[in-house]
């Protein structure tokens, strides 16, 4: 534990006759397998099951009983979950560190709603930047903006990372069925040059228009290969001038937006509250709204909105966000499941594993309490996963047979986008019987070919996949990540460990760059010696 930590929380969750109750019930519950539950109570798959915002989430196959729930949800009180939820809703500071809200949810409300940040009401500004958001999603769609050889926008590059890619990549990925293909997407994150390079490699400068999408415009990665963007445009086009019709930003800073040369009329902002992994519903998500066209970015957001209220006003017992992250608290701090193995039914998902790894992990992977006090217990679970059915010819072994026990979340649909003979049908047996595979497990007197079971999962399943039913998704896992930070009294908000390595690089930098002495560890100083040495100079 960390030195800066100023003691060990054993006193607070972990001294909680809530969950010490838990800790009792567990013995009850390790002696028990799947499939006993399920023959004791033939009903089991209905009654551990609920349907919201358009989603059926059936829990039925976790190692839990009515008890188990029962003291889930009064820790669940007893951490005060209601009132953390709504304090987010009404605007409150909840982000502690950072002395702000955290009010993601305001970006999906709709124009009658009133939420106040210090007093003043944040819901007009929200629909002013949609509405210009709009105006330049139809102007490009519909071919009349204007680049600046007179031709009309065929490729659109998002320059941009962390919050500011992954969550733009994993929905424009999920509904490409959705978008436009006279337009052609592209994501530039890394710092490496080859991201930029291939990106642009086929595209006519005079067709393009780049997105320079970041929160704080002051992000290495971002600034290094929106200068590399801007070069390539000027050189290809040959005037400076040409940066208003093929830059735009996004961004909650004027000012740099001003300096880096992009004209604040083409900047779209957003507001220190929105989050950069919670950003999608904002100006971030203007790369989305370009693909897919407004009454679909609108249709996203209602989504998100249908499942904000689901978890706002559904009880407890009935709602998802709460049941799926309180039972992930009972898979992780009590059965020990220290992953999630998240596996969409639905080649469209690719990229959602990815999106949920920063959401989960960068939200609460923290090892200290809102109070800065060390925990005595384990938050975050390491999030990972693949679409289904490649999983299955992978890493599916493990889930199946290896020593470590891991929570899944199956993710279908009940239609195919693209139908294609009776490939869905496929698709979805396979998703249904690992999940039942991994529950019950199969006898055979060959100890390797012996699968116990017992091996939790959840299935989230939807009509199909729509940009209201991704919103849907999307915040349904906002809300539980919420709920496990507020069980772990952690600070899901904040993340000085993305800071940390935003400064860390900048000093090796220079030191490359100017050859100075070097004064780090010897391990460090051998390989900055020895890159000096062979890279090449350009
Ligand atoms: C997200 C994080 C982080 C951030 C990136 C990009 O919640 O804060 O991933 O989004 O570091 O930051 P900028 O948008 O400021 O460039």
């Amino acid at each position: 534990m960390s030195s800066a930590a100023r003691a060990v929380d054993e006193t607070l969750l972990t001294a909680r006759p809530e969950w010490q109750a838990l800790q009792r019930h567990l013995q009850q519950i390790e002696i028990r397998h799947l499939r006993e539950l399920f023959a004791a109570d033939p009903q089991r798959g209905q009654r551990f099951s609920v349907e919201g915002a358009g989603f059926y989430f059936d829990y039925s196959k976790n190692r839990i009983t009515d008890e188990t729930l029962r003291l889930l949800l009064a820790l669940a009180q007893a951490c005060g979950l209601s009132e953390r939820i709504n304090a987010m809703f009404r605007g409150e500071p909840i982000n502690t560190t950072e002395r702000r809200a955290a009010l993601h949810v305001a970006l999906r409300a709709p124009r009658t709603e009133r939420i106040l940040v210090n007093a003043i009401d944040v819901v007009p500004g929200v629909h002013t930047v949609l509405d210009r958001m709009a105006s330049v999603a139809n102007r490009v769609r519909n071919g009349e903006w204007i680049g600046q050889s007179g031709k009309r926008i065929r490729n659109v590059v998002n320059i941009g990372i962390g919050g500011s890619d992954l969550g733009p990549v994993m929905v424009y990925e999920a509904l490409r069925h959705y978008s436009d293909r006279a337009i052609a997407m592209r994501f530039v994150s890394n710092i490496d040059g080859t991201d930029f390079v291939e990106a642009v490699r086929d595209l006519s400068a005079d067709e393009t228009l780049f997105i320079v999408c970041s929160k704080t415009f002051t992000t290495q990665e971002t600034l290094t290969n929106a200068r590399a963007a801007r070069a390539w445009c000027i050189d290809a086009l040959g005037d400076q001038g040409a940066i208003a019709k093929h830059f735009v930003a996004v961004s909650t800073n004027a000012e740099e937006v001003a300096r880096f040369g992009i004209d604040t009329d083409n900047m779209f902002g957003f507001w220190d509250w929105v989050g950069g992994r919670y950003s999608i519903g904002s100006a971030v998500g203007l790369s989305t709204m370009l693909a897919i066209g407004e009454e679909n970015f609108r249709a996203l957001l209602a989504g998100f909105r249908a499942m904000d209220e689901h978890f706002l006003h559904a009880p407890p017992a009935r709602n998802l966000p709460w049941l799926h992250g309180l039972i992930a608290v009972w898979n992780n701090n009590f059965l020990g499941a220290s992953t999630v193995a998240v596996l969409p039914y639905e080649q469209y998902l690719k990229r959602f594993p990815a999106y949920l790894q920063q959401l989960a992990m960068e939200s609460n992977g923290k090892r200290v309490t809102v109070d800065g006090v060390a925990v005595a217990y384990e938050t975050a679970p390491i999030v990972w996963g693949e679409p289904g059915t490649n999983g299955q010819h992978s890493f599916y072994q493990l889930l199946h047979q290896g020593t470590r026990l891991v929570a899944c979340d199956f993710i279908g649909f009940c239609r195919a986008l693209n139908p294609l003979g009776d490939q869905h049908d496929l698709l979805i047996a396979n998703f249904f019987a690992q999940s039942e595979a991994l529950a019950f497990g199969s006898a055979a007197d060959e100890p390797h070919r012996n699968f116990d079971g017992n091996r939790p999962s959840n299935t989230i399943l939807g009509e199909s996949l729509t940009p209201h039913s991704l919103g849907a998704l999307v915040a349904l896992y906002e809300h539980s990540v919420f709920v496990q930070g507020a069980i772990w009294n952690i600070e899901p908000f904040d993340q000085w460990g993305v800071e940390l390595g935003k400064a860390l690089a900048q000093r090796v930098a220079a030191e490359i760059a100017g050859g100075s002495e070097l004064a780090h560890d010897s391990s460090t100083d051998a390989l900055i010696r020895r890159y000096r040495a062979l890279r090449q100079k350009s």
